[in-house]
């Protein structure tokens, strides 16, 4: 249990259940779009590329009798340079700290050796591993049994659901089984909130999915988003936000400004956007790009990015 917790959450009738639910899986399966739809509310960025999440993110479900706190992670796959392998390092061990996993596979991907570690690590695991086979709007129903097939191979006795993340298929089951697998426990958060970033991180994550959407080849990846500053004007509803787009190659730049500033502009228009419609107020959002080399193999810079 997280220890800045307060005791004023603890006080609670009984029988009422919490708990701690990690969303794993490689890169790419629809992990943060699961957790947005399980909110009902998008709080992780999602996009089309493999390792867009890149640090832990808290979701918060509250319910009469209950409260999930969902835990969504950095893809899990063989990772060899210092960035990746910080990203996953995050995923594993959001996995000994909880009472349920949701562990997706691709329908399309099947199980690859990556899902063997994971699935090794699940099997002597004390929490409850649900297997969720997502994206079955992308294939036909016959396709999936010999998924299932192998996945209850992989980690017998555990329940297998075939969900699509994206169209809510079977998620009130997914519901169901969650609040099954729960412990007795308190209220960790008061309810209403949804999750424990700061709303600064949620503009620097809005900043870098849309350099995720815009971008190709090996831009995203090597791109980081930190906030210089974030001033609340109340008496204009105002928030005023100044943010560094981090590169790692002097040659990426140029990209990330484009033909006469209208890419920058362009990722610096869809996130203000998104962020006024997230804090119900008006924005004016400042974008700055600063080549920093090789800060993906830097861990100070790591650090300091917030990984
Ligand atoms: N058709 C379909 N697409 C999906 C589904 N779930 C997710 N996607 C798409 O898959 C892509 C990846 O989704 P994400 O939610 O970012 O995946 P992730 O597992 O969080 O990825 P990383 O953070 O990179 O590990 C996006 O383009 C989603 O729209 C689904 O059920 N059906
Ligand atoms: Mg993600």
């Amino acid at each position: 249990m997280p220890s800045e917790i307060p005791n004023s959450a603890m006080q609670e009738a009984a029988g009422h259940k919490s708990g701690f639910v990690a969303i794993v899986g490689r890169p790419n399966v629809g992990k943060s779009t699961l957790l947005n739809q399980l909110l009902g509310q998008k709080i992780a960025i999602v996009s089309p590329k493999p390792q867009t999440t890149r640090n832990r993110i808290t979701g918060i479900r509250t319910t009469a009798g209950s409260q999930v706190v969902f835990l969504d992670t950095p893809g899990i796959h063989r990772a060899h340079s210092l960035i990746n392998r910080r990203m996953v390092e995050v995923a594993m061990k959001s996995l000994r700290e909880v009472d349920g996993v949701l562990w997706l596979v691709d329908v399309r991907e099947g199980i690859r050796k990556e899902d063997n570690d994971v699935a090794a690590t699940l099997r002597d695991s004390r929490a409850t591993t649900l297997v969720l086979l997502n994206k079955i709007d992308l294939v036909s129903k016959g396709k999936l049994l010999p998924l299932m097939a192998q996945c209850s191979v992989l980690l017998p006795e555990r329940e297998i659901i075939p969900i699509s993340a994206l169209k809510g298929e079977n998620l009130p089951l997914v519901l169901d089984r969650i609040e099954k697998l729960l412990p007795e426990g308190p209220r960790y958060y008061p309810e209403g909130e949804v999750t424990d970033q700061t709303e600064r991180f949620l503009a620097a994550e809005i900043i870098r999915e849309k350099i995720f959407l815009r971008t190709r080849e090996e831009i995203p990846y090597g791109t980081a988003v930190s906030i210089d500053e974030f001033t609340e004007k109340e008496e204009k509803n105002l928030v005023v936000i100044t943010a560094t787009i981090h590169t790692d190659r002097e040659s990426h730049k140029p990209i990330l400004i484009g033909k006469k500033g209208a890419m920058l502009k362009e990722i610096g228009t869809q996130a203000r956007e998104e962020l006024e419609a997230l804090l119900g107020c008006k924005i004016f959002l400042e974008l700055f790009i600063r080549v920093d080399r090789g800060w993906t193999q830097d861990p100070n810079a790591l650090t300091e990015l917030g990984l």
